[in-house]
């Protein structure tokens, strides 16, 4: 799909516009850059099947963006895109990719200093030839080191969010191969970790060969590792490698079992095996040489007197111990959720109108759906201040009238996502809040303040009566922002003193509360909810990423409010 391509080339012609300080215009073009992103249908399909015509009808496309992604499709050039490039040949992704540089800053660097690849940038930092740019400073400088320090730390590692479609794709494909007799996922796919090295597939099959010719020759294959009967290894386009083995069936679960991992529970889990005289490897579980459990994974598992250890909570962070007991955690699954409490209408940054959310998730199976609203102060997303939230409330009202007089059992929940100020407040009135079902409040502004500084100023926004959630609590993007310096346990035992919930923000780059945090507040008892944080309704199935993470922190049914009756949910708002 050139999808994907075309929303690139949309998003950097976005940023040179910006660059130039051309108004509206940049937004547009970043606009259509998710909406094409977002795409479930191939570009080059609707253009075949539609022309300019059938291109104009995607979301945020108009007449001129039409044009150039026909241009693009038939001559694979797009000249609006060269122009700019030429005037500033500069490796734009990697540039703004670093955390705090953006489009202005990426010029003013080019223009000044020349630069023109992180490498070039990092180079500049490390000479302090950046800090004496007019607008830029000590302070700039140091956190365009820390950013790049981030993109090194998290190279060769990929985005759950980014990888699990690709490699559920494949896993089809695979699949429905006649010679495919069964497969599975391993590795830290199969674990669901936040970001993935590589995929591992194991698979059963009496014809390997053409398994593996089929496998090395499929679309978006860029390199060959190893082609063998047994094991292979390819990198897709998309810049991450694929592991495939082929396993005996009579040792399927023992290889299955250890392909998973992680390291440290396998490193566990022998040492059990040991103690019980035992010996396991990927082969199976022996005692002396005879084989005793290998078919299966709950076999070897029950030979060791231990309950199926689901996947995601195989890190070694107590499951072994867990297991031994009988005292694994039920853990919450998608089949638990009633709703998403954060959503984005086309009221402010979001995409679309607040009935085709609630159709959406509708669609979904959901009983409710909590419209979250930016407030004024994020002006780029277009806030609402509290005029226009009485407006948008008016029309959620008459939704659900209509929904009522229908007789459809689903409602449509006023809500916000106010910001908290550097100084705790919320940035609309008590009033306008006081007319929400639910109230999220979130940072999104001044991220770097002193540790002390932030606790309070989260502590001084849980204590606003009105505040019944936290968005994205730590505030870490994965791969480009650490969290905020704030100490933890302050802030849970605010939560829990002030019964507001945290939120697990199933967002592939946020998963804030990450998994580690999760456990944590299951722990001390605190509720939270997971939401998607989708700001269009192709969005709102990040809620696997979500739950996975809940799963991971061994949250159950009750840890989650939006997997409580609904009744029952709003009474744990404030
Ligand atoms: P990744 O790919 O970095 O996200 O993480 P994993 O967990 O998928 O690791 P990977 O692909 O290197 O190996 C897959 C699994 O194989 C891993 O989770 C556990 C197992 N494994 C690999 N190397 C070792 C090892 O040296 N010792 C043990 N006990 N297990 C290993
Ligand atoms: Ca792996
Ligand atoms: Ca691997």
């Amino acid at each position: 799909m050139k999808n994907k391509e075309v929303a690139k080339l949309f998003t950097e012609i976005s940023e040179y516009l910006e660059m130039d300080g051309v108004a509206f215009k940049p937004y547009a073009y970043q606009k259509a850059a998710m909406s094409l992103e977002a795409l479930p249908e191939d570009l080059e399909v609707i253009y075949r099947q539609g022309g300019l015509k059938g291109l104009k009808k995607i979301p945020g496309i108009g007449e001129s963006m039409a044009q150039k992604i026909e241009e693009y499709l038939t001559t694979g050039k797009m000249q609006y895109y060269e122009d700019f490039k030429a005037k500033m040949p500069i490796n734009l992704e990697e540039i703004v990719g670093v955390e705090g540089v953006g489009p202005k800053k990426a010029k003013v660097l080019y223009e000044q200093l020349g630069i023109k690849t992180l490498e070039e940038l990092e180079a500049a930092a490390q000479a302090h030839k950046i800090a004496p740019l007019f607008g830029f400073g000590q302070k700039t400088e140091d956190n365009i080191l820390q950013g790049i320090g981030f993109l090194k730390t998290g190279k060769g590692r990929f985005l759950l969010g980014d990888i699990l479609p690709i490699a559920q794709e494949v896993l089809e494909k695979l699949s429905s191969l006649p010679e495919v007799e069964k497969i599975d996922t391993a590795g830290s796919l199969r674990r669901l970790k936040e970001t993935i090295g590589d995929v591992d597939f194991l698979v059963i099959s009496n014809h390997p060969e053409k398994v593996m010719d089929f496998f090395v020759s499929l679309p978006g294959v860029v390199k060959v590792w190893g082609h063998g009967t047994t094991k292979s290894s390819v990198r897709l386009k998309e810049g991450f490698d694929m592991d495939l083995r082929v396993i005996p069936p009579a040792s399927y679960g023992a290889a299955l079992q250890y392909f998973t991992g992680s390291k440290e529970h396998n490193i566990a889990l022998r040492k059990i095996a040991i103690d019980q005289g035992y010996k396991l490897s990927e082969y199976g579980l022996f005692a002396g040489d005879k084989p005793v459990a290998a078919a299966t994974e709950e076999e070897v598992y029950a030979k060791l007197g231990l309950a199926w250890i689901p996947p995601e909570l195989r890190e070694d962070r107590g499951e072994i111990a867990a297991a031994l007991a009988g005292k694994l955690p039920e853990l919450i699954g998608s089949q638990d959720l009633r709703g998403d409490l954060h959503v984005h209408s086309n009221w402010n940054g979001g995409k679309q109108s607040i009935r085709e959310i609630a159709a959406a998730a509708r669609g979904r199976g959901y009983e409710y759906v909590g419209i979250s609203d930016h407030t004024k102060f994020l002006k780029i997303e277009h806030g609402l201040d509290e005029e226009r939230l009485r407006q948008r409330n008016q029309e959620i009202d008459q939704i659900n009238l209509e929904f009522q007089k229908s007789g459809i059992n689903f409602t449509v929940l006023k809500g916000c996502e106010a910001n908290i100020m550097a100084d705790g407040s919320i940035d609309i009135t008590d009033a306008a809040l006081s007319e929400m079902d639910c109230v999220i409040a979130g940072v999104h502004s001044q991220f770097k303040m002193s540790r002390e500084e932030m606790t309070q100023r989260l502590i001084t926004a849980m204590e606003n009566p009105h505040v019944d959630i936290i968005s994205h609590p730590t505030g870490r993007l994965l791969q480009k922002r650490d969290e905020y310096d704030i100490y933890l346990d302050k802030i849970l035992e605010t939560a829990r003193a002030t019964r507001t919930v945290l939120e697990i923000n199933a967002y592939p780059e946020r998963l804030d509360l990450n998994d580690l945090n999760i456990h944590t507040c299951k722990r001390l008892g605190l509720k939270m909810v997971i939401n998607t944080d989708a700001h269009q309704v192709d969005q709102l199935r990040f809620m696997r990423y979500g739950i996975a993470q809940a799963r991971r922190g061994w949250a159950e049914k009750e840890d989650i409010i939006n997997a409580w009756p609904a009744a029952e949910m709003l009474k744990m708002l404030k």
